[in-house]
């Protein structure tokens, strides 16, 4: 029971970053909001909102995420335990270039803008993995703070058709109960994928 009410919060929660996505007018941080100096995303070996580049040496888990077309990830959430180094293998299997940009959603949404006024901006850095069709990329990455975060394709008009999925960052594996520690691991990911069909 207790479960299954974490999973509706959960659904419901990621229905808002979609309506808070549609909206012309996008909130604006209020002046003298501390801002990272960097800038959106670009991790480059530093320490970001949302962790840092992991050590391939290091590496506590693999999570196949998939890219679908038209604009689809699967599995479209995924959880994570804070301090945990994932490798994401990134397959896109659709007929289309996808790619996958992890961030918070500030700096994805800033991301995207900056995309749409440079056409010809191209960069790679560890926390993105830019695909063509029929292959695979890697991200290496460490969580090393809780929080909500995201992947995202900024691929032409992917992000603002939908194409994004959730990372939850959560907890420790000694400090929690049995119950917390299930939510938080990787079969959880798992589960929202069969029950929204993902
Ligand atoms: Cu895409």
């Amino acid at each position: 029971m207790q479960k299954q009410l974490f999973v509706i919060a959960l659904a419901a929660s990621v229905a808002i970053p979609a309506f808070a996505h549609d909206e012309p007018q996008k909130p604006k941080p209020p002046a003298g909001h501390d801002h990272s100096s960097t800038g959106p995303a670009h991790s480059g070996g530093k320490e970001t909102a949302f962790g840092r580049p992991g050590d391939p040496a290091k590496v506590d888990r693999t999570i196949v995420v998939e890219m679908r077309d038209p604009v689809e990830f699967s599995p479209a959430e995924i959880a994570v335990i804070t301090g945990e180094t994932v490798r994401f293998v990134v397959v896109n299997t659709g007929k289309h270039e996808h790619e996958m940009v992890l961030g918070t959603m500030q700096e994805l949404e800033e991301h995207q803008e900056m995309m749409k006024r440079q056409k010809d901006m191209h960069h790679d850095e560890p926390h993105m993995a830019h695909v063509a069709p029929g292959k695979s990329g890697v991200i290496v990455w460490q969580f090393t703070k809780p929080g909500e975060f995201y992947y995202a394709c900024l691929v032409e008009d992917h992000f603002d058709l939908g194409m994004y999925g959730k990372l939850r960052v959560a907890g420790a594996p000694a400090s929690q109960g049995e119950h917390m520690h299930h939510a938080a691991g990787g079969q959880h990911g798992q589960e929202m994928r069969g029950m929204y069909g993902g």
